[in-house]
């Protein structure tokens, strides 16, 4: 056996010697307390909670790490067809409380670290999160990844190690979360790939070949972050790419006395990482972005090609062995990649590498946003990545041939359909590349993916290339970790904890809802949940809020899109109401307590105001003495995973109100829902299909349909009429603003004024739509039983919602691969 050296018997019985039970405090406390004597070199008299969370984490790492090589060398002997999941974000969170759970080891560690003299909660808030990513798309990949070690599917995420990443508003320096030992990272200092760009091409003659050299070169070195899966042994792997000098240090220049030159080279290649581009939604075509993502895929493409060449096959059967996924078109210059190195390294043909890297690759679009499409200036790209784009030429002449031979004299649809946008300058539109270079293309909620079809895709790819694949979430950490009392209660009533890893199973509590002990209990939960996170708003912001108003909660990133403003203004509509109604009249209004969270990019403007705005309203309404307890606004800033997890559990009403056609799912309406809050959304994204399973008696659905949007949009643009005329419930918050009622009223007048005007995202011919909705919310809290059902109602029928669909749908209907879990011994 090759996987033996020396004498295998000593081996098995070290590696042996190495476990512990997952029942035995006594093991788990000594293997903490060895991290602590050795790996820390402490003990106890100067161990403080950090400490204590280091050598825990370490405990647990081990555990992981025992898991990852058994994993690892079963399907390096297997040789299963792979998934690599390729993206530039994975907004993982806080690692420590999910792997004890995946392990079942959590109440051993909560008893070892108790014995020790630690209490566990407070070292999991030891933790940083992981905050590789801004929004939904960074955390479905995070999603994704733990379903698929679950799921025990064979596969690998592949993604960049940013070391900080610029934030909205609310912080002012980058978030290094780096700048403490991370014990979720393995260096693989051994594991790296040499990247090259710029430089010159020369072509080989008589063959599609050439050579690409000269430029600068840099190398990518691999960090492994071992994914648990849940109940399983099977230990998924997320690789995470660091750049690095080639040469490292120049000794030469620090002996000739020149430190700064020394280290030059270093830092600047350490510099193509260092950074998680900021946005969300929205495209910025900076070239050292376009050098992050090509160190990413083509490190992550060597990676792969070197696993497949140890089967000693030929290059034909790759697509029998290996299946990519793009996360949207940050990966798609892996298609071209690939290409070359078959190509240029290989000596394969080029209709033969074109055959074998479109049965590879397959490409996730997560928006249809125009502003969020990919597009590089092709000067920039060619100069670069020279050796690309003459391949991206060639793919683009075939395509267009075909395209030309199908549609003949259609030169209108050709220019359309082209992979490089005419101009000056010219564009190479990536979206296109990665379906053309894809065997399938999907969505990520029903309508989105019918919309791609219709609209911005119309063109592209008719017949079975398109599918949709909703999105989900995974129930282990959006239930069990951040609701344990909620997961217990559904334990307990299904008896057995199976529903985790088969949430359709929740569907059978649906009856619970006319049980009034059940609804007892499950009020009870949600009460505790809004008293946990009253406290945590209480201590972080010397804030009091009322455990029985009712808590909605818009959480996710700031975007005009999104209509975060339509939230605001009724707040504001709501307080001047309260500010005219007399003290009978007060008594009768609802008790609200409106929850934001979300960054803004650095450099948009106008998301920047609207939290500016919130936060100034907050300020006049929450003292108010009129208001009383009617109404508190409380803007949290600095979300991240961690905060989501808080407030989740607690919110009433999940805020869900982009403007129709342009959320493509959203994911916290998921896990908000399946937390039992009541959805008051418009009829977008997966929105669609959660009122569906909920029914929509139990949602509060609001706002024009996608398909009347650019009617509406039309006329507020050419068919101008007054803000007055088109909702003057708004044009009464506007002068309230503008009066400054909270504060430099001129300062919004930009923000007002894209509503004036055109109002793109109809915030305006929304507004009474959505107030109207906001009375049926308040009507049906006065009945507390009613709710409280509707809420039950809500979570129980969220069980299509789990990132295991997802990845079970990707897997059957796109990655054709199969289970492989690792034999229990
Ligand atoms: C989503 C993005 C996105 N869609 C470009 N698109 C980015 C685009 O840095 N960039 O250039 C970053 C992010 N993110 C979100 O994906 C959608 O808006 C959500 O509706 C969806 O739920 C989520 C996951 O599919």
């Amino acid at each position: 056996d090759e996987w033996t050296v020396g004498d295998a018997q000593t081996w098995k019985t070290a590696i042996e010697a190495e476990q512990v039970d997952k029942d035995d405090v006594q093991g788990v406390a000594n293997t903490v307390v060895r991290h602590v004597t050795t790996t820390l070199a402490r003990q106890a008299g100067n161990l403080d909670e950090l400490g204590a969370y280091q050598a825990t984490a370490l405990s647990v790492r081990d555990q992981l790490l025992k898991r990852w090589n058994e994993t690892t060398s079963y399907h390096t002997k297997n040789a299963p067809k792979r998934v690599y999941y390729l993206s530039i974000e994975w907004l993982m969170g806080r690692t420590l409380d999910n792997a004890v759970l995946n392990l079942d080891m959590r109440n051993t560690y909560e008893s070892a670290t108790q014995k020790l003299g630690f209490n566990f909660e407070d070292l999991l808030n030891e933790e940083r999160d992981a905050a590789l990513g801004n929004g939904g798309l960074g955390r479905l990949a995070a999603c994704y990844i733990d379903s698929m070690a679950t799921l025990n599917l064979p596969g690998w995420g592949y993604g960049l190690r940013q070391l900080i990443s610029s934030t909205g508003e609310q912080l002012e320096a980058p978030d290094p979360w780096l700048d403490r030992e991370n014990p979720w990272e393995i260096p693989r200092l051994d594991v790296s790939y040499p990247i090259r760009f710029y430089g010159r091409v020369e072509a080989i003659p008589n063959s599609s070949r050439a050579i690409w050299s000269g430029g600068n070169e840099c190398l990518a070195v691999a960090y492994d972050v071992p994914i648990p899966g849940f109940a399983t042994k099977n230990t998924a792997n997320l690789r995470l790419w660091a750049a690095r000098p080639i040469q490292g240090f120049d000794l030469n220049s620090f002996n000739a006395g020149n430190y700064e030159a020394s280290v030059a080279s270093s830092s600047d290649a350490e510099n193509i990482t260092r950074v998680l581009y900021p946005n969300d939604n929205m495209y910025a075509g900076k070239e050292l972005r376009l050098k992050q993502q090509y160190l990413w895929c083509s490190a992550s493409l060597q990676d792969i090609l070197r696993r497949y060449q140890k089967l000693n096959l030929p290059w034909d059967q790759l697509p029998d062995y290996v299946v990519i996924q793009m996360n949207d078109t940050h990966p798609t210059i892996s298609i071209v990649e690939l290409m070359r190195i078959l190509i240029d390294e290989e000596e394969v043909p080029y209709d033969v590498a074109w055959g074998i890297t479109t049965k590879v690759f397959a490409y996730t679009n997560h928006t249809v946003l125009p502003e969020a499409l990919e597009k590089w200036p092709l000067p920039l790209f060619e100069n670069l990545l020279p050796r690309h784009l003459q391949i991206i030429y060639t793919i683009n002449m075939n395509f267009l041939n075909e395209v030309a031979k199908r549609f003949p004299g259609d030169m209108d649809r050709i220019r359309r359909m082209s992979i490089i946008e005419e101009g000056t300058p010219k564009f190479v539109r990536m979206a296109h590349l990665a379906i053309v270079g894809s065997f399938k293309v999907n969505g990520v909620a029903a309508l989105h993916s019918q919309l791609l079809q219709s609209t911005i895709f119309r063109d592209l790819k008719g017949r079975d290339g398109f599918t949709n694949v909703t999105n989900g979430v995974t129930p282990r950490r959006w239930l069990l970790q951040c609701n344990p009392r909620l997961a217990q209660l559904i334990t307990d009533t299904l008896g057995s904890e199976h529903w985790l890893v088969n949430l359709k199973q929740i569907s059978q509590l649906l009856p619970m809802a006319d049980n009034a002990e059940f609804r007892h209990a499950f009020r009870e939960i949600k009460i505790e949940n809004k008293a946990r996170l009253a406290d945590v708003l209480h201590s972080e912001l010397g804030l009091s809020v009322d455990v029985d108003s009712i808590f909605t909660c818009q959480i996710k990133r700031l975007h005009e899109y999104k209509r975060q403003t339509l939230n605001l203004f009724g707040i504001i509509h709501r307080y001047l109401r309260i500010k005219k109604a007399t003290p009978q009249e007060r008594k009768k209004i609802a008790k609200h307590t409106a929850i934001f969270a979300g960054k803004a990019a650095p450099g948009y403007y106008i998301a920047k105001l609207v939290i500016r705005l919130i936060v100034n309203v907050a300020k006049i309404v929450n003292h108010d003495p009129d208001v009383g307890d009617l109404l508190r606004v409380v803007f949290i800033p600095d979300y991240s995973v961690s905060v989501a997890e808080v407030l989740i559990p607690a919110a009433d009403v999940s805020v869900q109100i982009s403007t129709a056609g342009t959320e493509a799912s959203g994911t916290s309406n998921m896990k908000l829902g399946l937390n039992g809050a009541l959805l008051l959304g418009t009829v977008d994204g997966a929105n669609v299909e959660i009122a569906e399973d909920v029914g929509e008696d139990n949602a509060f659905l609001l706002g024009h349909l996608a398909a009347d949007v650019e009617a509406v949009r039309y006329s507020n643009s050419y068919n101008p009429t007054s803000l007055e005329e088109r909702s003057p419930e708004l044009a009464a918050v506007f002068k309230a603003i503008e009066a400054g009622t909270f504060g430099d009223g001129h300062v919004y007048e930009p923000l007002l004024k894209t509503i004036y005007d055109h109002d793109y995202y109809l915030v305006s011919n929304d507004f009474g739509s959505y107030l109207a909705a906001e009375n049926l919310v308040d009507e049906l809290w006065a009945d507390q039983e009613e709710w409280t059902k509707k809420s039950i109602r809500t979570a129980f029928a969220m069980g299509s919602f789990t990132s295991d669909r997802s990845v079970q749908d990707y897997a059957d209907s796109i990655w054709s691969i199969e289970p492989d879990p690792v034999p229990e011994n």
